[in-house]
Parts: C-alpha cells; sequence; structure tokens
C-alpha cells in the first residue's frame, strides 16, 4: 500500500475549502489508490467551523482518509505536508483600498511562507488559490528561498476550464473533447484567454477552435470577457463566489502536476516567469506548460499574432504594478 501524502489546505473553514476537502479525500487529487492526511488551517474565529468540517470528514468515512489535522497554528498546520494548497486568505471588501487589501495578504504570505520552508516536507508543492493568487505566490516564493521556484504556483486552471467550458457550450462539443486553450498573464480580469492553438477532437480528426467557431468576432470579443468576467457572473447569480469550481480545478492542477498531463494536451498554471514569451522574468505569470514527472514546463514555440502580443503585455503591465505594490506594503 502507498505511503500516505500529507496535503494542507488553508482557509478550511471557507466556501472553497468545504467544497476542496471532500475531493481531496475521494483521491480526485491524487488518484483512487492514494492515501491522504488532511491538514486544515484557518484562523482562532473561524476555528469552531473548521472543527465541524473536520467532523464531517469523520462522519463521511473516507476510506482515502487516514489522519486528519485541524488547527489554528500555521506551525503545526504546515509540518511534513507534501502538498499545500492556500486557499486562506485576506477578502476585498466594500470600500477598501487596493493596498490595504495588498498589506494583509502580504503578512499572510510571509508568515506562511516561513511556516512552509521550516515546517513542509522536502519538495513540498504549493498551489495558491486565494487573491491576488499570482502576487499572493511571488510574496510566498520570496519568503520562503529554500523553496525551489519550480515548486511554487498560483491557480489560473478554473480560467483555463472556464474557457473549455465556452468552446463546449458554442460548439455543442464534449468539454473532454476541446484542448490547448491557453490563459496567459493573471488571475485578474486582465488575463488572456487565448484560442489560437486550441483544437477539438472530431471524428475527422483534431480542427483548430477558430476553424470549427468561424467567427473571430465572437472568438476576440465575447468570448474573452465571458471567461474574463465569469467569476462577477457567479457572485451576481450565487451572490457568492465560485467554490466548487475553484475547488475541482485545485484539483485539476495538482493532478496533473503531480501525475502528469496528457501526450500532446497542455494546461495552463501561474508559474514564475523565466522570460519565455517575452513575459518579463521575475513575476508569478500564467503560461501553458506540460508536466511530467512531478514537474512542469513551459510550452515553447508557439506563434505570437500582433492581437495576443498586446493582450499578453497589458496583463503582465497589471502584474508587474502589482508586485511593485505588494514590495510597498513590505517597507
Ligand atoms: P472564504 O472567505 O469562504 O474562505 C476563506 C477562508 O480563509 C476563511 O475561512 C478565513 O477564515 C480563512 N483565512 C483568512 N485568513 C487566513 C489565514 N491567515 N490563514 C488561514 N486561513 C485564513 O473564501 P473562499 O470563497 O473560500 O475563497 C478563498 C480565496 O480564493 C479568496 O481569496 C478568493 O478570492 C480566491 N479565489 C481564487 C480563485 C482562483 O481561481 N485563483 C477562484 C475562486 C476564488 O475567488
Amino acid at each position: 500500500a502507498k505511503e500516505p501524502v500529507r496535503v494542507l489546505v488553508t482557509g478550511a473553514a471557507g466556501q472553497i475549502g468545504y467544497a476542496l476537502v471532500p475531493m481531496i479525500a475521494r483521491g480526485v487529487m491524487l488518484g483512487a489508490d492514494q492515501p491522504v492526511i488532511l491538514h486544515m488551517l484557518d484562523i482562532p474565529p473561524a476555528a469552531e467551523a473548521l472543527n465541524g468540517v473536520k467532523m464531517e470528514l469523520v462522519d463521511a468515512a473516507f476510506p482515502l482518509l487516514k489522519g486528519v489535522v485541524a488547527t489554528t497554528d500555521a506551525v503545526e498546520a504546515c509540518t511534513g505536508v507534501n502538498v499545500a494548497v492556500m486557499v486562506g486568505g485576506f477578502p476585498r471588501k466594500e470600500g477598501m483600498e487596493r493596498k490595504d487589501v495588498m498589506s494583509k495578504n502580504v503578512s499572510i504570505y510571509k508568515a506562511q511562507a516561513s511556516a512552509l520552508e521550516k515546517h513542509a516536507a522536502a519538495n513540498c508543492k504549493v498551489l495558491v488559490v486565494a487573491n491576488p493568487a499570482n502576487t499572493n505566490a511571488l510574496i510566498l516564493k520570496e519568503f520562503a528561498p529554500s523553496i525551489p521556484d519550480k515548486n511554487i504556483s498560483c491557480l489560473t486552471r478554473l480560467d483555463h476550464n472556464r474557457a473549455l467550458g465556452q468552446i463546449s457550450e458554442r460548439l455543442n462539443v464534449q468539454v473532454s473533447d476541446v484542448k490547448n486553450v491557453i490563459i496567459w498573464g493573471n488571475h485578474s480580469s486582465s488575463q488572456y484567454p487565448d484560442v489560437n492553438h486550441a483544437t477539438v477532437k472530431t471524428p475527422a480528426g483534431e480542427k483548430p477552435v477558430r476553424e470549427l467557431v468561424a467567427n473571430d468576432e465572437w472568438l476576440n470579443g465575447e468570448f474573452i470577457t465571458t471567461v474574463q468576467q465569469r467569476g462577477a457572473a457567479i457572485i451576481k447569480a450565487r451572490k457568492l463566489s465560485s467554490a466548487l469550481s475553484a475547488a475541482s480545478s485545485a484539483c485539476d492542477h495538482i493532478r496533473d502536476w503531480v501525475l502528469g498531463t496528457p501526450e500532446g494536451t497542455w494546461v495552463s498554471m501561474g508559474v514564475y516567469s523565466d522570460g519565455s514569451y517575452n513575459v518579463p522574468a521575475g513575476l508569478i505569470y500564467s503560461f501553458p506548460v506540460t508536466c511530467k514527472n512531478g514537474e512542469w514546463c513551459i510550452v515553447q514555440g508557439l506563434p505570437i499574432d500582433e492581437f495576443s502580443r498586446k493582450k499578453m503585455d497589458a496583463t503582465a503591465e497589471e502584474l508587474s504594478e502589482e508586485k511593485a505594490l505588494a514590495y510597498s506594503c513590505l517597507s
């Protein structure tokens, strides 16, 4: 039998946490034959609710779940974890300045970076979900210098999956037959959902999405804004932000990272830029990646047209500004 993998979920008493922990305990994230021990962290005001989640995990009698740690102590939560999903953060409330929200998250991610660096298992893989996701991940990276850059990422897989979903609805095809969309840049409304390399599996072989949709106006307009604004549309409809889709995408992100992407398929991950595609090095930016043996690798050599270039640069510019704002909170 396999040794259990320890998975940390911060903000585990929140909405995404509530959807995510049962998925992990059912093997959706790491596989149906992989036992897990869940480490759940939240803050003292949520301690009672967190304990309630722990009670429900016990009650669900998940065969793969070999233990649950529920705590408000970051050191205890981080100790020995192999995978860390960082969902906890400070949300933007109405009337708050961007700088004030950034400042709260910078201090949270600075502290949790140290706890992970000192106490997580060697080679722990980190996924930041909490917003501003890219910049929180960058702060985490800066304050956990002994964790390799390659082990720190942020979630843009939800945006990627939303793009697949929109194409599948438009063409009335199975979502599993659509692949290789790309989310470039920030997990914010400046992100660029790119279909220029996306394909659909048809009885006559793989066809480009552009050819099948045959409507550049829709692809360059409404498709992009729908994906960019999907989070807001969910809030409007549900009066709560995306939770089940965020949790499911977080599982997809870790599963593909650990177990590998299928041959010929790439996914989007927010990762530390090495300057590929002329994206400034030193930002956490969403790129198309393939994964093998537990490591991601940026897909190289895709042709970029002028329309894409502008959008990729605009979202990089926003990330550079966020980075500057985050650093100004440190001094
Ligand atoms: P909730 O407010 O329901 O849950 C957040 C939880 O984090 C709360 O239980 C809170 O007590 C806890 N928390 C706060 N500070 C903490 C700290 N220092 N340590 C540990 N826990 C802490 O929010 P939820 O809807 O679950 O969303 C969580 C985060 O995901 C938000 O930042 C949200 O903006 C972000 N999202 C990111 C997405 C992505 O694709 N990257 C999509 C979904 C989501 O909007």
